[in-house]
Protein backbone atom coordinates (compact mmCIF):
# COMPACT_ATOMS: atom_id res chain seq x y z
CA UNK A 1 0.00 0.00 0.00
CA UNK A 2 0.97 3.48 -0.70
CA UNK A 3 2.26 5.63 1.88
CA UNK A 4 -0.44 8.99 2.72
CA UNK A 5 1.23 12.29 2.35
CA UNK A 6 -0.41 15.44 2.94
CA UNK A 7 1.61 18.21 1.06
CA UNK A 8 0.02 21.56 2.86
CA UNK A 9 2.14 24.36 0.49
CA UNK A 10 1.90 25.55 -3.43
CA UNK A 11 4.62 23.11 -4.71
CA UNK A 12 5.66 22.95 -9.06
CA UNK A 13 4.20 20.42 -10.44
CA UNK A 14 7.47 18.92 -11.21
CA UNK A 15 7.69 17.90 -7.70
CA UNK A 16 4.21 16.86 -7.16
CA UNK A 17 4.41 14.16 -9.43
CA UNK A 18 7.48 13.05 -7.74
CA UNK A 19 5.91 12.67 -4.91
CA UNK A 20 2.94 10.96 -6.42
CA UNK A 21 5.24 8.24 -8.24
CA UNK A 22 5.45 6.47 -4.97
CA UNK A 23 2.74 8.14 -2.37
CA UNK A 24 -1.00 9.03 -2.21
CA UNK A 25 -1.49 12.64 -2.23
CA UNK A 26 -3.63 14.80 -0.79
CA UNK A 27 -2.77 18.23 -1.88
CA UNK A 28 -3.95 21.41 0.75
CA UNK A 29 -1.86 24.54 -2.23
CA UNK A 30 -2.14 26.96 1.69
CA UNK A 31 -3.67 26.28 4.78
CA UNK A 32 -6.03 28.68 5.68
CA UNK A 33 -9.56 28.86 8.66
CA UNK A 34 -12.01 27.36 5.72
CA UNK A 35 -9.86 24.54 4.79
CA UNK A 36 -8.21 23.26 8.26
CA UNK A 37 -11.00 21.03 9.74
CA UNK A 38 -10.00 19.08 6.51
CA UNK A 39 -6.40 19.23 7.27
CA UNK A 40 -7.16 17.83 10.35
CA UNK A 41 -9.63 15.24 9.31
CA UNK A 42 -6.84 13.82 6.91
CA UNK A 43 -4.15 13.94 8.90
CA UNK A 44 -5.82 11.15 11.14
CA UNK A 45 -4.06 8.42 8.78
CA UNK A 46 -1.40 10.50 7.09
CA UNK A 47 1.98 8.98 7.01
CA UNK A 48 3.70 11.97 6.40
CA UNK A 49 3.45 16.05 5.73
CA UNK A 50 5.19 18.10 4.10
CA UNK A 51 5.37 22.21 3.55
CA UNK A 52 6.98 24.98 5.56
CA UNK A 53 6.24 26.73 8.71
CA UNK A 54 3.55 25.06 9.92
CA UNK A 55 3.10 25.00 14.06
CA UNK A 56 4.25 20.98 14.28
CA UNK A 57 3.26 20.67 18.36
CA UNK A 58 2.43 19.03 20.78
CA UNK A 59 -1.85 19.55 20.03
CA UNK A 60 -1.40 18.89 16.19
CA UNK A 61 0.64 15.57 16.39
CA UNK A 62 -2.37 14.24 18.68
CA UNK A 63 -4.07 14.15 15.74
CA UNK A 64 -1.61 12.57 13.49
CA UNK A 65 -1.10 9.12 15.12
CA UNK A 66 -0.03 7.69 12.02
CA UNK A 67 2.61 9.94 11.20
CA UNK A 68 6.32 9.14 10.47
CA UNK A 69 8.04 11.97 8.93
CA UNK A 70 7.33 15.52 8.71
CA UNK A 71 9.22 17.59 6.12
CA UNK A 72 10.07 21.03 6.09
CA UNK A 73 10.98 22.64 2.71
CA UNK A 74 13.05 25.22 4.37
CA UNK A 75 16.21 25.35 6.36
CA UNK A 76 14.79 26.52 9.53
CA UNK A 77 13.17 24.58 11.85
CA UNK A 78 12.10 26.46 14.48
CA UNK A 79 8.13 25.43 13.65
CA UNK A 80 8.99 22.05 15.12
CA UNK A 81 8.93 20.61 18.21
CA UNK A 82 11.72 18.11 18.07
CA UNK A 83 11.14 16.64 21.24
CA UNK A 84 7.69 15.90 20.80
CA UNK A 85 8.50 14.50 17.83
CA UNK A 86 11.00 12.34 19.19
CA UNK A 87 8.96 11.20 21.85
CA UNK A 88 6.56 9.66 18.77
CA UNK A 89 9.12 8.20 16.92
CA UNK A 90 8.25 10.52 14.29
CA UNK A 91 11.63 11.86 11.80
CA UNK A 92 12.00 15.72 10.70
CA UNK A 93 14.15 16.91 7.88
CA UNK A 94 14.93 20.07 6.32
CA UNK A 95 16.24 21.68 3.38
CA UNK A 96 19.80 23.36 4.03
CA UNK A 97 22.29 24.36 1.55
CA UNK A 98 20.49 24.70 -1.77
CA UNK A 99 19.11 28.20 -0.52
CA UNK A 100 22.60 29.90 0.95
CA UNK A 101 23.14 31.98 -2.16
CA UNK A 102 19.84 32.88 -2.46
CA UNK A 103 20.02 33.84 0.95
CA UNK A 104 23.13 35.77 1.07
CA UNK A 105 21.93 37.93 -1.88
CA UNK A 106 19.45 38.49 -0.07
CA UNK A 107 21.04 39.81 2.75
CA UNK A 108 23.91 41.32 0.86
CA UNK A 109 21.18 43.40 -0.92
CA UNK A 110 19.68 44.54 2.44
CA UNK A 111 23.58 45.80 3.45
CA UNK A 112 23.77 47.94 0.82
CA UNK A 113 20.38 49.21 0.90
CA UNK A 114 20.82 50.39 4.26
CA UNK A 115 24.24 51.77 4.08
CA UNK A 116 23.28 54.23 1.01
CA UNK A 117 20.40 54.32 1.79
CA UNK A 118 18.30 53.06 -1.82
CA UNK A 119 14.82 52.67 -0.89
CA UNK A 120 14.44 56.20 0.33
CA UNK A 121 16.49 57.47 -2.29
CA UNK A 122 14.48 55.92 -4.91
CA UNK A 123 11.44 57.49 -2.80
CA UNK A 124 13.11 61.03 -3.09
CA UNK A 125 13.54 60.56 -6.81
CA UNK A 126 10.21 59.08 -7.89
CA UNK A 127 8.63 61.99 -5.45
CA UNK A 128 9.64 64.67 -7.44
CA UNK A 129 12.08 66.00 -4.39
CA UNK A 130 15.61 65.79 -6.52
CA UNK A 131 15.74 69.54 -7.90
CA UNK A 132 19.17 70.07 -7.19
CA UNK A 133 22.73 68.78 -6.73
CA UNK A 134 22.27 66.17 -3.60
CA UNK A 135 23.39 67.38 -0.44
CA UNK A 136 25.61 65.85 2.27
CA UNK A 137 22.06 64.86 4.00
CA UNK A 138 21.00 62.32 1.43
CA UNK A 139 24.39 60.73 1.50
CA UNK A 140 25.23 56.77 2.54
CA UNK A 141 28.05 55.29 4.14
CA UNK A 142 30.74 52.59 2.60
CA UNK A 143 30.85 48.89 2.77
CA UNK A 144 33.59 48.02 1.29
CA UNK A 145 36.30 47.95 3.02
CA UNK A 146 34.06 48.12 6.47
CA UNK A 147 33.87 44.88 9.29
CA UNK A 148 31.16 42.56 8.69
CA UNK A 149 29.92 40.97 11.64
CA UNK A 150 28.06 37.04 11.15
CA UNK A 151 26.67 36.16 14.20
CA UNK A 152 25.75 32.39 13.06
CA UNK A 153 28.49 30.95 10.69
CA UNK A 154 26.23 28.48 9.20
CA UNK A 155 25.88 28.05 5.23
CA UNK A 156 24.10 30.85 5.22
CA UNK A 157 26.73 32.85 6.80
CA UNK A 158 29.86 31.35 5.02
CA UNK A 159 28.16 32.48 1.61
CA UNK A 160 27.70 36.00 2.88
CA UNK A 161 31.22 35.84 4.13
CA UNK A 162 32.40 35.01 0.45
CA UNK A 163 30.53 37.75 -0.47
CA UNK A 164 31.78 40.32 1.26
CA UNK A 165 35.89 39.63 1.38
CA UNK A 166 36.58 38.06 -2.65
CA UNK A 167 33.41 41.02 -3.40
CA UNK A 168 33.84 44.07 -1.11
CA UNK A 169 36.96 43.59 0.61
CA UNK A 170 35.57 43.19 4.01
CA UNK A 171 37.41 42.52 7.75
CA UNK A 172 35.01 39.46 8.50
CA UNK A 173 34.37 39.13 12.18
CA UNK A 174 32.37 36.05 13.02
CA UNK A 175 30.63 34.46 16.42
CA UNK A 176 29.37 30.39 16.28
CA UNK A 177 28.76 27.61 18.26
CA UNK A 178 32.05 26.08 17.19
CA UNK A 179 35.22 27.57 14.73
CA UNK A 180 34.52 27.41 11.05
CA UNK A 181 38.14 26.92 9.69
CA UNK A 182 37.20 26.84 5.86
CA UNK A 183 35.99 30.68 6.56
CA UNK A 184 38.85 31.32 8.25
CA UNK A 185 40.96 30.19 5.94
CA UNK A 186 39.12 31.37 2.70
CA UNK A 187 37.95 34.37 3.57
CA UNK A 188 40.16 35.66 6.85
CA UNK A 189 37.30 35.84 9.01
CA UNK A 190 38.30 35.73 13.17
CA UNK A 191 36.29 33.71 15.46
CA UNK A 192 35.54 36.11 18.21
CA UNK A 193 33.13 36.45 20.97
CA UNK A 194 29.46 38.02 20.81
CA UNK A 195 30.61 40.95 22.73
CA UNK A 196 33.86 41.67 20.36
CA UNK A 197 31.99 41.50 17.27
CA UNK A 198 29.05 43.77 18.73
CA UNK A 199 31.92 46.42 19.91
CA UNK A 200 34.04 45.96 16.54
CA UNK A 201 31.53 45.50 13.28
CA UNK A 202 30.07 47.92 11.23
CA UNK A 203 27.66 45.46 10.26
CA UNK A 204 26.21 43.02 12.68
CA UNK A 205 24.26 40.56 10.71
CA UNK A 206 22.54 37.83 12.64
CA UNK A 207 22.16 34.43 10.46
CA UNK A 208 21.51 32.02 13.52
CA UNK A 209 18.36 29.77 13.66
CA UNK A 210 16.09 30.48 16.28
CA UNK A 211 16.48 28.02 19.04
CA UNK A 212 15.51 28.44 23.08
CA UNK A 213 19.46 29.56 23.09
CA UNK A 214 19.12 32.20 20.35
CA UNK A 215 15.86 33.92 21.19
CA UNK A 216 16.46 37.72 22.01
CA UNK A 217 20.01 36.93 21.94
CA UNK A 218 20.28 40.52 20.44
CA UNK A 219 18.71 43.27 23.24
CA UNK A 220 18.95 46.42 25.01
CA UNK A 221 22.43 45.23 26.86
CA UNK A 222 23.81 43.85 22.68
CA UNK A 223 22.42 47.40 21.21
CA UNK A 224 24.90 49.82 23.67
CA UNK A 225 27.65 47.60 22.32
CA UNK A 226 27.11 48.41 19.32
CA UNK A 227 29.05 51.30 17.69
CA UNK A 228 26.71 54.25 17.19
CA UNK A 229 27.45 54.08 13.31
CA UNK A 230 26.60 50.47 13.21
CA UNK A 231 24.54 48.94 10.80
CA UNK A 232 22.19 45.66 11.70
CA UNK A 233 20.70 43.21 9.74
CA UNK A 234 18.59 40.18 10.86
CA UNK A 235 18.25 37.90 8.12
CA UNK A 236 17.53 34.69 10.83
CA UNK A 237 14.18 35.12 12.75
CA UNK A 238 12.20 38.03 14.01
CA UNK A 239 12.44 36.65 17.64
CA UNK A 240 16.21 36.21 17.58
CA UNK A 241 15.99 39.99 18.60
CA UNK A 242 14.45 41.83 20.76
CA UNK A 243 12.27 43.92 18.78
CA UNK A 244 11.16 46.99 21.54
CA UNK A 245 14.83 47.35 21.98
CA UNK A 246 15.51 47.67 18.29
CA UNK A 247 13.25 50.14 18.14
CA UNK A 248 14.30 52.10 21.17
CA UNK A 249 18.50 51.62 19.65
CA UNK A 250 17.23 53.12 16.52
CA UNK A 251 15.28 56.12 17.88
CA UNK A 252 17.97 57.14 20.36
CA UNK A 253 20.71 56.67 17.35
CA UNK A 254 22.18 53.82 19.35
CA UNK A 255 22.71 52.49 15.58
CA UNK A 256 22.63 54.07 12.58
CA UNK A 257 19.97 52.13 10.59
CA UNK A 258 18.44 48.42 10.24
CA UNK A 259 17.57 46.27 7.27
CA UNK A 260 15.33 43.38 8.28
CA UNK A 261 14.13 40.55 6.46
CA UNK A 262 12.26 38.64 9.29
CA UNK A 263 9.96 40.04 12.04
CA UNK A 264 8.55 39.09 15.85
CA UNK A 265 5.03 38.97 13.93
CA UNK A 266 4.87 38.19 9.96
CA UNK A 267 3.16 39.83 8.34
CA UNK A 268 4.02 42.89 10.19
CA UNK A 269 1.62 45.26 11.99
CA UNK A 270 1.09 48.56 10.06
CA UNK A 271 1.40 50.33 13.41
CA UNK A 272 4.88 48.86 13.78
CA UNK A 273 7.28 51.68 14.16
CA UNK A 274 10.14 50.39 12.30
CA UNK A 275 7.49 50.81 9.37
CA UNK A 276 7.52 54.99 10.10
CA UNK A 277 11.47 55.13 10.08
CA UNK A 278 13.27 55.97 6.93
CA UNK A 279 16.59 54.40 8.49
CA UNK A 280 15.07 51.16 8.34
CA UNK A 281 14.88 49.06 5.54
CA UNK A 282 12.08 45.91 5.38
CA UNK A 283 11.88 43.10 3.27
CA UNK A 284 8.72 40.61 3.41
CA UNK A 285 10.65 37.27 4.55
CA UNK A 286 11.75 36.47 0.72
CA UNK A 287 15.35 35.08 2.14
CA UNK A 288 14.73 32.25 0.07
CA UNK A 289 12.54 33.71 -2.00
CA UNK A 290 12.64 33.08 -5.96
CA UNK A 291 11.88 30.80 -8.30
CA UNK A 292 14.73 28.74 -8.82
CA UNK A 293 15.80 28.81 -5.04
CA UNK A 294 12.48 27.32 -4.02
CA UNK A 295 11.68 25.16 -6.73
CA UNK A 296 15.04 23.52 -4.97
CA UNK A 297 14.26 23.06 -1.97
CA UNK A 298 10.74 21.88 -2.78
CA UNK A 299 12.39 19.26 -4.63
CA UNK A 300 15.42 18.69 -1.93
CA UNK A 301 12.13 18.56 1.00
CA UNK A 302 10.07 15.71 -1.67
CA UNK A 303 13.68 13.91 -2.16
CA UNK A 304 13.87 13.47 1.71
CA UNK A 305 10.09 12.66 2.14
CA UNK A 306 10.04 9.85 -0.43
CA UNK A 307 13.46 8.08 0.88
CA UNK A 308 12.64 8.45 4.71
CA UNK A 309 9.04 6.54 3.84
CA UNK A 310 11.20 3.85 1.70
CA UNK A 311 12.81 3.37 5.01
CA UNK A 312 15.81 4.69 4.00
CA UNK A 313 18.01 7.53 5.63
CA UNK A 314 17.02 11.03 4.49
CA UNK A 315 19.86 13.48 3.39
CA UNK A 316 18.26 16.09 5.71
CA UNK A 317 17.52 14.06 8.61
CA UNK A 318 17.24 16.60 11.39
CA UNK A 319 19.45 15.06 14.26
CA UNK A 320 17.28 14.78 16.98
CA UNK A 321 18.09 11.66 18.77
CA UNK A 322 15.21 9.64 16.10
CA UNK A 323 16.26 6.90 14.46
CA UNK A 324 14.29 5.70 11.29
CA UNK A 325 15.22 2.35 11.53
C1 LIG B 1 11.12 30.69 4.16
C2 LIG B 1 13.26 30.32 5.49
O1 LIG B 1 10.71 31.22 5.35
O2 LIG B 1 14.23 28.29 4.81
C3 LIG B 1 13.92 29.00 5.75
O3 LIG B 1 14.16 28.71 6.92
O4 LIG B 1 13.25 31.17 6.30
C4 LIG B 1 12.62 30.58 4.17
O5 LIG B 1 13.24 30.02 3.16
C5 LIG B 1 10.17 29.59 3.95
O6 LIG B 1 9.93 28.90 5.15
C6 LIG B 1 10.35 28.64 2.84
O7 LIG B 1 9.10 28.11 2.54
Amino acid sequence: MKSKVIIYKKIDKTVLSFIENTCDVVYFQKLDSENYPKFIQELKNADAIIGSELKVNKDLLDQAPCLKMVCNTSVGYDNLDLKELEKRGIIATNTPEVLNDTVADTVFSLILSTARRIPELDQFVKKGEWKSNLSEEKFGVDVHHKTLGIIGMGGIGNTLAKRAHLGFDMQILYHNRSRKEEAEQKYNAIYCSLEELLKKSDFVCVMTPLTPSTEKMIGKREFELMKDTAIFINGSRGKTVDEEALIYALKTNEILAAGLDVFIEEPIRMDNPLLSMENVVTLPHIGSATYETRLKMAMLGATNLVAGLQGKTPPNLIKSGVSIN
